[in-house]
């Protein structure tokens, strides 16, 4: 059977909603490189809550030492289901444990160590903490990751790169077997400037992780999954993309932070970075220190989640072994402030047109940015990357943050647009960018009050996609 063109089947030439069969017209080329299954659900969870937890928590240190004596691990209340709670009430998809920090000392019962909670007081050395937490967010339906420190400053064996490798694949065999799926591993960097020097066998390392927990993304400068960002403040560049070059980053390697911070466009690798900061200074509880503003926290769920990462936000236990109650009502509250500011979509019912419909084809219209499905996008015909999608609102609307979807599954393309509103007779623009990937989310410095509100697409590595488009006011940013 000969093939059709839709649209001459249609008889359409303009660029009007036309009535067909969506399946006539495939869809373009993906750029590459894509994410993985296991990369996507990873960006669709947008926030993940990590936890620090351990010796440091009771002496009042961010890194141990390693001599700690393990009887000072003894929380009086541990209680991993109000860890969960908390991150499932206030939209946290994923919660990571330190299952071991730099210090050595393992919070579940490891064979090849007895430097853990075998050896504290706490429920008489018969104590798991990953077990609290597996058991605590399975009961929730929340996902669980884990940190392994590579740097391990009691482990007698660190510095002979066999014998250490040996044992530290036998820990992480241990977590990816014992506790159920891991949504994500985490492979930190950091060593100490005295610490032994020595070679991490990570290829060995992430080929287990591969092998037995296959649904988990794998985190570290080097990825191989997802990439830090550059920071411990948890902002992305505003320029940050999902891909970069694996063979220009090591583990720990200096001078990389603003490679990792904005990603490079065209790159071969697909590892989107990942934002970790902490809602107090400190990794670790400390008494004296506080939980950040809602102000403060909305700023990086802006410049983390608004800047195409995942943000993953830590809230320390104290020694008691639950979470202060000033973190937890700083949580709701920001959770609050997010439900409220993007309650209401302005963009809602608004008509959307485009400067260009690919095959004019109603399953990549221009509505499709309206459509609330991140799987389905406007796209343009092959060939154009310049292009302009315009969005007439049923009625005059003030708003002052806008939100931009690429469909991250097609790659990402996008490398500058800009947002204008129709005032006074004519375009202006409201707002400029680079990126957009899985999520931009442009705050404008002032309000705006427009019928009509169009993107244009600048530049972009590849015919330019869109997935979502939001319009929205911060109430109480405008002071109401
Ligand atoms: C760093 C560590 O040294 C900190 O203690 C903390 O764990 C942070 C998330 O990563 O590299």
């Amino acid at each position: 059977m000969t093939a059709i063109h839709p649209t001459q089947a249609l008889g359409q030439t303009g660029g009007e909603t036309i009535i067909g069969r969506a399946g006539d017209f495939p869809p373009p080329l993906p750029l590459l490189p894509i994410p993985t299954a296991r990369q996507l659900a990873w960006q669709y969870d947008e926030i993940r809550l990590f936890v620090h937890f351990g010796v440091n928590t009771f002496t009042d240190r961010e890194w141990g030492t390693g001599e700690e004596d393990p009887a000072v691990f003894n929380p009086t209340g541990l209680d991993a289901r109000q860890w969960v709670r908390t991150a499932t009430e206030t939209g946290f998809g994923t919660i990571i444990l330190t299952a071991k920090h730099h210090d050595g000392f393992a919070l579940w019962p490891s064979r090849y160590t007895d430097h853990s909670v075998v050896s504290s007081p706490w429920n008489g050395g018969r104590g798991d903490v990953v077990r609290e937490l597996a058991d605590a967010a399975g009961a929730e339906g929340l996902k669980v990751g884990l940190y392994l420190s590579p740097w391990d400053m009691h482990e007698p064996s660190y510095g002979d790169e066999a014998a250490y490798n040996q044992f530290y694949l036998g820990q992480l065999r241990e977590l990816l077997t014992d506790y159920g799926p891991l949504a994500e591993v985490w492979f930190d960097g950091a060593k100490g400037e005295e610490a032994k020097d020595m070679d991490y066998d990570f290829d060995a390392y992430w080929s287990l992780v591969r092998q037995l927990q296959p649904g988990a993304v794998m985190f570290s400068d080097a990825g191989p999954d997802v990439r830090w960002i550059g920071n411990e403040r948890g902002f992305a560049g505003e320029t940050n993309w999902s891909t970069y070059d694996r063979t220009r980053v090591g583990i720990g390697m200096h001078g990389i932070g603003d490679y990792l911070n904005a990603g490079e466009a065209g790159a071969p690798d697909w590892v989107p970075g990942e934002c970790d900061t902490s809602i107090r200074p400190g990794w670790f509880y400390h008494p004296d220190q506080a939980p950040k503003s809602v102000a403060e926290l909305l700023d990086i769920y802006f410049k983390s989640v608004g800047r195409n990462c995942v943000l993953l936000l830590n809230v320390p236990p104290t020694p008691a072994g639950r979470f202060d109650d000033r973190d937890v009502e700083r949580l709701r509250d920001l959770r609050a402030a997010l439900d409220r500011i993007f309650a209401v979509d302005l963009a809602t019912g608004a008509e959307a047109r485009a400067s260009n419909v690919r095959g004019t084809h109603p399953a990549f219209e221009a509505a499709r940015v309206l459509d609330g499905d991140l799987d389905t996008y406007w796209a343009v015909d092959d060939g154009v990357v310049e292009a302009r999608l315009t969005l007439t609102l049923p009625t005059t609307e003030t708003f002052d943050i806008v939100r931009l979807q690429e469909p991250v599954h097609m790659g990402q393309r996008i490398a500058k647009y800009r947002v204008e509103a129709w005032l006074n007779d004519s375009w202006s623009t409201v707002a400029t960018g680079t990126t957009i990937g899985h999520k931009k989310l442009d705050r404008l410095p002032h309000q705006v009050s427009a019928t009509r509100v169009r993107l244009v697409i600048e530049e972009a590595l590849a015919e330019p996609l869109i997935a979502e488009i939001g319009l929205y006011l911060d109430r109480e940013q405008a002071g109401e």
